[in-house]
């Protein structure tokens, strides 16, 4: 990569912050993430932004490593009172954690943009990224399923993503537009666009779903690379697998391949999957393999560093 260029990264959140905190500490400020907000919501009065807290955390080093959400050395005690009045405790909003809500959400009533409010969090976690919302306009996930419409934190916590599968929408995105501050974020053409190890169809989709923000990809002329959260037929972490099987799609880093086809020029995909290359690359998608289990820093760094070096191939061709 030469001097100067930047690299844009799309996440949800624990997987996808996992390869941002990579990318990060090789690119520092020349990295933008562009942060899925459909899974947000307003609890408790408060508005809970899980994947942008969830990846500015990760980012300064302080979130929960065996959660993946939250934040390290995090106490309970405003959950056990809310329990023993007679609240919802569904949703754990732990005591430090609780802040950055409250602060969030007062932000918000002021009038601040979610853009402007995550600027001031990320400088005061002093996280080096520029960690931008996808857009400051409302989209929620809905998951349909049996003819219920399901919030996307019911689902996903209250109902520990148990139900079915139907349908999954994102209310209010097609009135909604790329946030213009992503956009602007830096000049000419990144490095390469790379969709993190999120769940396609939850984390990654909602952002592709926000009126223009494919072209605008497309636009920027860069590699689009993404790297599959499916290997060996199972999901790293969370119901990515569940909900591919559930739809009806193949439940591999070939589904995954497929599913971003026509707007990926690669893919990264795990040692354990290498018998897939030829099939992928068969569709036109250049395939890298390597390992994609991010068990340490280290870990998180080395693929960062295979991620780069496949998009300057890519540029190279
Ligand atoms: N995930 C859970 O599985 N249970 C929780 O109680 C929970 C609380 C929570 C609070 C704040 C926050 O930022 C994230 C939280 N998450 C929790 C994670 C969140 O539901 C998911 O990470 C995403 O929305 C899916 O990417």
């Amino acid at each position: 990569m030469k001097q100067g260029q930047w690299v844009l990264a799309l996440a949800g959140g624990v997987g996808g912050a996992k390869l941002a905190f990579g990318l990060q500490h090789l690119l520092r400020r020349q990295l933008v993430v562009a942060v899925n907000t459909a899974d947000d919501f307003e609890h408790l009065g408060l508005h809970i932004s899980p994947d942008l807290d969830t990846v500015m955390y990760t980012l300064a080093g302080v979130s929960n490593k065996i959660q993946g959400w939250g934040l390290e050395g995090e106490t309970w005690s405003f959950m056990d009172q809310i329990g023993r009045i007679g609240g919802p405790s569904w949703f754990k909003l732990g005591d430090r954690d609780l802040a950055t809500h409250v602060l969030r959400t007062q932000r918000l009533a002021d009038g601040a943009s979610l853009t402007s409010v995550t600027r001031e969090l990320c400088a005061s976690y002093g996280v080096a990224a520029n960690i931008l919302p996808m857009t400051d306009s409302l989209v929620r996930t809905v998951v349909g399923s049996e003819d219920q419409k399901i919030p996307f934190q019911e689902y996903f916590v209250r109902l520990a993503c148990e139900p079915v599968v139907e349908t999954i929408e994102f209310y209010g995105a097609k009135f909604a537009s790329v946030n213009e501050e992503l956009k602007r974020a830096k000049p000419g053409k990144p490095a390469a666009i790379i969709f993190c190890p999120s769940n396609p169809y939850l984390s990654i989709d909602p952002i592709l779903s926000i009126p223009g923000f494919r072209d605008w990809l497309k636009s920027l002329g860069a590699p689009l690379i993404a790297v599959s959260p499916i290997v060996s037929g199972m999901a790293i972490k969370g119901p990515a697998a569940k909900i591919m099987r559930e739809l009806g799609y193949e439940v591999s880093a070939l589904g995954v391949a497929e599913h971003y086809r026509g707007l990926i020029d690669g893919i990264v995909i795990d040692s354990s999957d290498g018998h897939l290359q030829e099939e992928i690359e068969e569709r036109g998608v250049a395939v890298r393999v390597e390992n994609t289990i991010m068990k340490s820093d280290a870990d998180r760094i080395g693929l960062a560093e295979k991620c780069l070096a496949f998009g300057s191939s890519l540029a190279a061709r």
